[in-house]
């Protein structure tokens, strides 16, 4: 780029970090919240990336590239759409308000167009890795799209969290040579100068995971003085000096830089640097890669050019670059104060009246600001695939059978359907035959970037990959499913193609991905995946195997509708009906329910159960209203007046339960009835829909002071006020709510304890999961009314 083109460049780096600085100076000092709770924001963590994030806007990106701003770097996006006119300047003062800027870039509620939501460090780095994976196989899938760049800004302490390495690490990542990552490398994080030398380190683990390493150690005016006579040592004393050091000398300045410089030093550099004046002395051995937009750039095509694997730049900056806490170790949440925005605004040349002006679009800026918000600007894309996908498969079964091997068989069906299965993508973490993916596997084959060569044949499973294979093969990461996931749900977006991701895990294991999880859901994207096996009902494989608190996580996890069928026909319905939700195309006709947002969780098992209750149900209830029922959260599967009629003047409780344990809450039922007592039989498909149905209710008599009315999915498969007992293969906590939901005394049956190793009898005995356990809390429930 020309000496004039940089001046431009640096004219509008400045306004940048001005803006950047003001917005959180603003939020701490502008507004009064009258909480006494902080605002924050950071100045410092902003200033760094300010160089790096001015050079792609302003130079480097096309429309269709997509890029992850490192958390605590949110008010300088902000800025730079600022600058370029994609944000209106009344959301400048709003950082961190109530409707305004979020203090962490977010898809779904910042106004000006966030690619990812990062804020939990390290996730932020691995979503557009995730997102070039996604579009590799869309591109495979369904042609290719426009070229992309997946960009990734993150700061340097990013690169200690775990979830980082398995991401570089998998297979499932390699050779994607449209992704860079920038490492904003100040050697600070949040407490601390990080210690030691690590980049070495770190090379070395991009390198032998097949990365493109780039380094932008130093500034134009460093490198000008290595080429001079003696200038190697005092490379070699810079490139050595410990991190701690060498941040040490932005706080300082004159004689006493000088000396901290010099501590230890050969006497060749401190020959070579005598006849440095003091004043220019800092600004030398201070430059930095990092801020030299020549170098950035320049590092930006030499990661274009390499594109048969991902890329990452270390570019060295300043924490604070250009603020007077520059360099400091305690400047992360450290805020400037007044008199300091004061002399920075005047030093920018600015006063109160022009602080937040735009660049002048007859300058030169201003113009290249004009140029470039038209040369980012894309359409909106459709997020509704369009596409049907039927109320059921129409699974038929006819001996015991667990819910993990419907979930296997609905896939295998709908895989056949020709409307539906192309748009079908499976994902796993190197669980995908024990979760039975193995069907649907078998139809689509395993997806690969180019064919590869199959050495051995199997019978059960046909592992063939290749570019037209429809499921995603991922080493034992949870985190990098939930990523993958996230992204496969966001690629109508991110590549202009909606999917229909579906992902199988070990449910205990859905903890390990769980802030993936949360983070997918969190910017808004729509996957199915399916926990299974869970509870003790895994009973040989013990303690370390069983979930207990994940009925619990599904439930409460905002923007994932949590659902355990525990009958064929039923999860038949549900699996259909989530997929259709994401498919967002119309609705069918006999689904009288709102559309619904987010993802979904299927909570399942291995346990084989007769499926006979159902059937009778089935031909009690009608598939219609049936459907409606289980689709809506809860149906009544024995109706205690229906099958004991003789029971008509008894004492009437209902046993409400969800998955496996069906079948023991079926006979404490029958028990029930032989003394005397009649038992409706509740099996709860979705606990999520059926709370959320309640606090709807709730809220709404809260709000307009009036009394809250029973939801109908609760009144349609409850009965009113009768003495309630839940029973779950999961924390009793989970469904205990119901009483108060039903205004009845409620005994909850449950597992709140680890798991052990033992036959499904002996663990249910355990944890009281027995028939006779159950009469004794329908004894006790009745007792308490
Ligand atoms: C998972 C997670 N843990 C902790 C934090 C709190 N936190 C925010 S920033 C930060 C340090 C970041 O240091 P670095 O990545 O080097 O960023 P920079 O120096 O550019 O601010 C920490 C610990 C977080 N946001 N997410
Ligand atoms: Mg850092």
């Amino acid at each position: 780029m020309n000496q004039h083109d940089l001046d431009v460049l640096d004219e509008i780096q400045r306004r940048v970090l001005w803006l950047a600085t003001r917005i959180v100076d603003a939020a701490n000092h502008d507004r009064d919240t009258g909480d006494g709770v902080k605002v924050g924001g950071h100045q410092a963590s902003s200033a760094s990336l300010v160089t790096a994030m001015t050079a792609l806007w302003f130079a480097h990106l096309d429309a269709e590239d997509r890029v992850a701003v490192k958390p605590h770097a949110s008010p300088v996006f902000h800025a730079v759409q600022y600058l370029l006119g994609n944000l209106d300047r009344s959301y400048l003062p709003k950082l961190r308000a109530r409707g305004g800027l979020q203090s962490y870039p977010s898809r779904t509620k910042d106004p000006d167009g966030v690619d990812f939501s990062t804020g939990s460090v390290g996730l932020g780095a691995a979503a557009p890795l995730f997102a070039a994976v996604t579009r590799r196989y869309v591109d495979a899938h369904f042609g290719e799209r426009p070229h992309s760049r997946f960009i990734a800004l993150i700061g340097d302490a990013e690169l200690d969290e775990g979830n980082i390495w398995e991401a570089v690490a998998d297979p499932a990542t390699t050779g994607l040579g449209n992704v860079m990552w920038l490492v904003d490398f100040n050697r600070q994080s949040l407490d601390r100068v990080v210690p030691g030398v690590r980049i070495n380190q770190w090379r070395g683990q991009f390198e032998a995971a097949g990365w493109h390493v780039v380094e932008v150690k130093y500034g134009r005016k460093l490198a000008e003085a290595y080429e001079r006579p003696g200038g190697a040592a005092l490379r070699d004393w810079i490139d050595l000096m410990p991190n701690e050091q060498y941040q040490s000398l932005f706080g300082l300045a004159g004689p006493a830089l000088r000396k901290q410089f010099l501590d230890g030093a050969p006497a060749e550099v401190a020959a070579f640097v005598a006849d440095i004046p003091d004043d220019e002395l800092g600004p030398l051995v201070t430059d930095l890669g990092g801020h030299d937009l020549q170098a950035m750039l320049d590092a930006y095509a030499q990661c274009d050019a390499v594109t048969d694997r991902p890329s990452v730049v270390f570019a060295y900056t300043v924490k604070g670059w250009g603020l007077p806490i520059a360099g400091n170790p305690r400047n992360h949440s450290a805020l400037l104060t007044s008199e300091q925005v004061d002399a920075l605004r005047a030093a920018h040349g600015l006063t109160r009246d022009t602080e937040w002006d735009r660049l002048d679009p007859a300058s030169p800026a201003g113009i290249r600001a004009g140029e470039r918000r038209e040369a980012l600007s894309r359409a909106p894309r459709e997020r509704a695939l369009g596409v049907t996908v039927p109320e059921t498969t129409r699974v038929r079964v006819n001996k015991p059978v667990s819910t993990q091997e419907v979930f296997g068989r609905v896939l295998v069906d709908l895989a056949r359907d020709p409307k539906v299965a192309p748009y079908l993508v499976t994902t796993a973490p190197d669980v995908a035959t024990s979760t039975n993916l193995a069907g649907f596997i078998n139809k689509t084959g395993v997806f690969a970037p180019t064919a590869q060569r199959s050495w051995t044949e199997d019978r059960m499973l046909r592992w063939t990959e290749s570019p037209a294979g429809q499921h995603i093969e991922l080493g034992i990461s949870e985190m990098n499913l939930f990523l993958l996931l996230g992204q496969l749900g966001l690629s109508w977006d991110l590549s202009g193609q909606p999917l229909l991701p579906v992902g199988t895990v070990y449910d205990p294991f859905v903890l390990r991905g769980l802030d993936a999880f949360l983070y997918g859901t969190y910017s808004g994207s729509r996957f199915v995946v399916a926990g299974t096996p869970s509870g003790i009902t895994l009973a040989p494989e013990g303690g370390a195997h069983q979930s207990t608190i994940t009925a619990s996580v599904g439930l409460e996890l905002p923007g994932v509708t949590f659902c355990e069928p525990a009958y064929a026909g039923s999860l038949d319905w549900l699996l259909c009906d989530a997929l259709g939700q994401i498919a967002g195309g119309a609705a069918p006709a006999a689904t009288a329910a709102p559309a619904e947002d987010g993802a979904y969780y299927f909570r399942l098992s291995t346990r084989p159960i007769d499926q006979a209750p159902f059937e009778a149900a089935r031909a009690r209830i009608g598939d219609a209203v049936l459907r409606r029922q289980v689709v809506a959260g809860a149906y009544r599967l024995v109706d205690a007046h229906e099958a004991y009629p003789h029971l008509a003047d008894a004492p009437v409780v209902q046993l409400a339960a969800s998955g496996a344990v069906l079948p023991e809450v079926l006979a404490a039922a029958a028990e029930l009835a032989e003394e005397g007592v009649a038992a409706h039989v509740v099996d709860v498909t979705s606990l999520d829909r059926l709370y959320r149905a309640w606090q709807r209710t709730l809220r709404q008599g809260v709000r307009t002071a009036t009394v809250p009315s029973v939801p109908g999915a609760l009144r349609s498969a409850f009965a009113d006020r009768v003495p309630v007992v839940t029973v779950h293969d999961a924390a009793s906590h989970a469904m205990a709510w119901l009483g108060s939901a039903l205004g009845a005394p409620a005994v909850p049956l449950g597992v709140d304890e680890f798991g052990q190793s033992g036959s499904v009898g002996e663990l249910y005995e355990l944890h009281d999961l027995l028939p006779g356990s159950i009469v004794n809390a329908a004894l006790a429930a009745l007792s308490l009314r």
